[in-house]
């Protein structure tokens, strides 16, 4: 049955639909106000919150960046591309574009995603030499019939897009790479705290949502490896009728739970985002086995009210918010509290 053939039915059903004052407008207003059998949860938010920008990590500038697009009527897409290509061309951060760290071998790899409105998806994997993959990433949705490029053959088309080759490798994440190598431990190295992976969701003043994700992947990986950023539904996915939700940190656990395509499935259900988020955690945590205090996970999401919602394994998993003219960071609240 179609979704809002079903929240019609149940609200004559009775089946725990709950409408407010202000739920005339449009169907998204509607939507925002179901309460589920499932949950009980019950958004009290009837004024959706537009426009919206969330982004992982301490990423101000992004955010601001992604908000004046918005601001100045610009479209959604365009809003989370240029807020994420600040990241990319940011070289003090060591896991997003130039002056990302390089896998064993030395080599700066970037992955990226993109998502639109209507459900789009572009991405490349594994591409070496081009600094803006979030652009890269949004021609390969708009302007081939595929939706991944990799490795060579996404930098071949960069360049036949006019895009400019460069070296990705500063001499900081060299240095890096050299210290690594003395010890060259296999395990992938994936701090708690320091991440700047950037994966940003954004809605607009009609309520349209996209989503963008840009990483060079985990430091000192093996060449090759792909983590989830690039993933659709592992480190980004979008659905304008319902939300959007991003990953950050150990790109295997996200995608071996497929955490953002949950994260928008459960609030489709009915969960808030932040719900949500915590559900997709206790997935990976809670997993006979889990080795979950070696590695972190955190989830940004925002449903089409503009409610958010963030969860982490560990502590200092943080995000930026802008909402009603301010732009924030904000601790995440996180799943382990045992020190
Ligand atoms: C990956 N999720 O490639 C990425 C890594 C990351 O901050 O988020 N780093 O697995």
């Amino acid at each position: 049955m179609k979704r809002r053939k079903f929240i019609q039915s149940a609200a004559l059903t009775g089946l725990g639909l709950t409408v407010g004052t202000a739920l005339t407008a449009c169907e998204d207003e509607k939507n925002a106000a179901v309460k589920t059998a499932a949950t009980g949860t019950t958004s009290t938010n009837t004024k959706p919150v537009r426009p919206l920008v969330i982004a992982t990590w301490n990423t101000p500038l992004a955010v601001e960046t992604a908000a004046k697009v918005l601001q100045n009527g610009g479209s959604v897409l365009d809003a989370v591309e240029q807020g994420c290509r600040i990241e990319e061309a940011n070289e003090k951060g060591q896991s997003v574009g130039k002056g990302g760290l390089p896998d064993r071998d030395g080599n700066v790899t970037l992955d990226a995603c993109i998502m639109d409105k209507h459900g789009n998806y572009g991405a490349v994997l594994g591409v070496k030499n081009i600094m803006h993959v979030i652009s890269l990433a949004r021609k390969v949705m708009e302007d081939t019939p595929h939706v991944m490029l990799v490795g060579e053959g996404a930098e071949k088309f960069a360049y036949e897009k006019g895009f400019k080759k460069e070296d990705l490798l500063t001499e900081a994440s060299k240095k890096a790479w050299e210290e690594w190598k003395v010890k060259s431990e296999y395990k992938p190295i994936i701090n708690i705290e320091n991440h700047d992976t950037i994966g940003m969701l954004a809605i607009d003043k009609n309520g349209d949502i996209s989503g963008a994700c840009t990483t060079s992947g985990l430091a000192y990986k093996m060449a090759g490896r792909v983590g989830d950023s690039p993933i659709i539904g592992g480190g980004l996915f979008v659905d304008n009728e319902i939300g959007g939700a991003s990953a950050t940190g150990l790109g295997e656990e996200v995608l071996k739970t497929v955490g953002s395509f949950l994260i928008v499935e459960l609030m489709r259900q009915g969960k808030s985002p932040q719900e949500a988020c915590e559900e997709a955690i206790r997935r990976i945590v809670e997993k006979p086995n889990s080795d979950f205090k070696n590695f972190q996970v955190g989830y940004i999401a925002v449903n089409k009210q503009g409610e958010t919602g963030a969860y982490s394994i560990h502590e200092y998993f943080s995000y930026n918010l802008y909402k009603e003219k301010e732009n924030k960071n904000i601790q995440s609240d996180f799943y382990n509290k045992t020190k």
